[in-house]
């Protein structure tokens, strides 16, 4: 059939490279000095989208090399110098928002309509706004210098605004960058990469290494580096701070959810039903702070659960590029595999099971909405992060028994109230451990308002003056270490 409308212009960009991508280093692509690649695949179809290089130590080394060069010049430009480049970087990312966005829906297989809408939007705005930092840099931060040079290790659900969330602090307050994209989803920082550069940023200053673990495990374990930035499962980001304790090395993680979205009796029921929409099937559920523990008020939870089934019938699930769908692709068949497994442990733990009857598209890696209601709080899909579109519903009786629910999770990232009455979503949300607690909303974000979890969903927040923050370290402990070394 013909392409789907926007795709002419990906397909160029991918055909100008051969279908073949190497590191971007020091300004420029350069093949792995293995000469390793691995496939990059796109999940909607199961097609080969493009040969990947395979990240060695070599590669780690050249890259932190020329991180190392690039950075005491970047530290050294005025604020508004670097500001300037930030700048250019956010309005590169709007004129060229329509290929980031098709490129990022084919690599990822998510909605064109969320990469359009909100994943390169979001990730422009990460950019104006940490150019203003940057130009406010020499006053607000008078008494801070940049970390350094900076290893960040980021996921495949949003690869696009993480990279944003990881790079635009970085960069704007004078560290320099080695990114490591997910094995699943490369491409849109290798297209940053390209476009950056065209855009005038310092060779150097943004490299972007390429592989799967074991290139990220190598960022972590290089000597030269001075901060690990990473966002990804709980289990890697353990990894990783066993790995960089006692190096030195400062740490960032943020890490998996299991985020509680409590719906309260007197709660507007349409507008818990489209937040449940947006909590668990928006990305395919495949969201940090997905709202996958749906926590319903006994009076109301019949009504409540009939009409969100009546909700998830109405949900379609389609090619990433059809601007008419609400669902797409699952990242990777592992993904897939993985869901599906967790769903059916679900059931056999007693939980019963929703799937509305819709049409799924044929290849590629697809899932339906699905709900999971009559849940044990102690059961695996209750407490193991699915990261999939599975909402998993449970009730309670009291806003003392939501809070004790709401709270029984070894994560803390995010948690959504659902009340018209303030005193009591007030009451309930100051008593939730999570680092963002929405009251009749969910996954809101913003650049200027720091996120990032309690417990094992990490620490440091991204975003707002407080994310600037893990980008530097106080001027007064290289006086200091001058004044009173051997
Ligand atoms: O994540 P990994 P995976 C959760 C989610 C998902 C599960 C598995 O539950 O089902 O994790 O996903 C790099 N040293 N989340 O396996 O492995 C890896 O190459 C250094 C939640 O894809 O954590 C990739 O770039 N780096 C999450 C990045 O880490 C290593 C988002 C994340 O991959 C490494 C993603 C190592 N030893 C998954 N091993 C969220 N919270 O948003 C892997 N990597």
């Amino acid at each position: 059939g013909p392409a789907p409308e926007g795709d002419t212009e990906a397909r160029a960009w991918l055909a100008r490279h051969k279908g073949e991508f190497g590191h971007f280093i020091n300004g420029g692509f350069v093949a792995s000095a293995s000469g390793k690649t691995f496939d990059s695949f796109e999940p909607a179809t199961g097609a080969l989208l493009a040969k990947i290089a395979r990240g060695g130590r070599e590669d780690v080394n050249a890259a932190v090399s020329a991180a190392r060069k690039a950075q005491g010049a970047w530290a050294k430009l005025s604020g508004h110098a670097r500001a300037r480049h930030l700048y250019a970087l956010a309005r590169m990312i709007q004129r060229h928002a329509r290929l980031i966005a098709v490129v990022e829906a084919l690599d990822n297989g998510k909605p064109i309509r969320e990469t359009r809408d909100i994943d390169i939007p979001l990730a422009a705005r990460h950019f104006y706004h940490h150019a203003g930092w940057a130009q406010l840099q020499d006053t607000e931060f008078a008494d801070q210098v940049p970390v350094g040079v900076v290893g960040q290790v980021i996921p495949w659900n949003f690869p696009f605004l993480m990279l944003a969330w990881k790079v635009a602090p970085a960069l704007a307050l004078g560290n320099t960058v080695i990114l490591k994209p997910a094995e699943f989803t490369p491409l849109t920082a290798l297209l940053f990469a390209e476009l950056a550069s065209a855009a005038g940023l310092p060779p150097g200053v943004l490299n972007v290494v390429t592989g799967e673990g074991e290139t990220g495990a190598l960022i972590v374990e290089h000597d030269d580096i001075d901060k690990i930035a990473f966002t990804g499962s709980t289990e890697v980001g353990r990894l990783i701070r066993e790995k960089t304790a006692g190096s030195g090395k400062s740490l960032t993680l943020e890490l998996g959810g299991k985020s509680p979205f409590i719906v309260f009796d007197d709660a507007d029921i349409d507008a818990a039903v489209e937040g449940v929409v947006d909590a668990i099937w928006f990305n395919q559920g495949q969201v940090c702070c997905a709202g996958s523990r749906v926590l319903v008020q006994e009076g109301v939870a019949p009504r409540f659960h009939e009409r969100l089934k009546r909700r998830m019938g109405t949900l379609r699930v389609g090619h990433p590029l059809d601007k008419a769908i609400d669902m797409a692709a699952i990242v990777a068949p592992v993904q897939l595999q993985r869901i599906e497994s967790l769903v059916s442990q679900g059931v056999t733990e007693g939980a019963a099971l929703y799937q509305p009857p819709i049409e799924l598209p044929n290849g590629g890696s697809f899932y339906p909405p699905t709900l999971l209601t009559a849940v044990q709080p102690t059961s695996v899909v209750a407490t193991e992060e699915i990261f999939g579109p599975v909402a998993v519903s449970m009730t309670f009786r009291t806003p003392e028994e939501a809070i004790q629910l709401a709270n029984h999770s070894r994560y803390g990232l995010a948690a959504s109230v659902w009340s018209e009455t303030i005193g009591l979503a007030l009451h309930v949300a100051a008593k939730l451990a999570a680092g963002v607690v929405w009251v009749n909303a969910t996954n809101l974000f913003d650049a200027s308002s720091g996120f990032g979890g309690k417990r094992e969903s990490g620490f440091g927040r991204e975003g707002g003056k407080e994310g600037c923050y893990e980008y530097l370290k106080p001027k007064a402990w290289v006086g200091r270490k001058l004044r009173t070394g051997p």
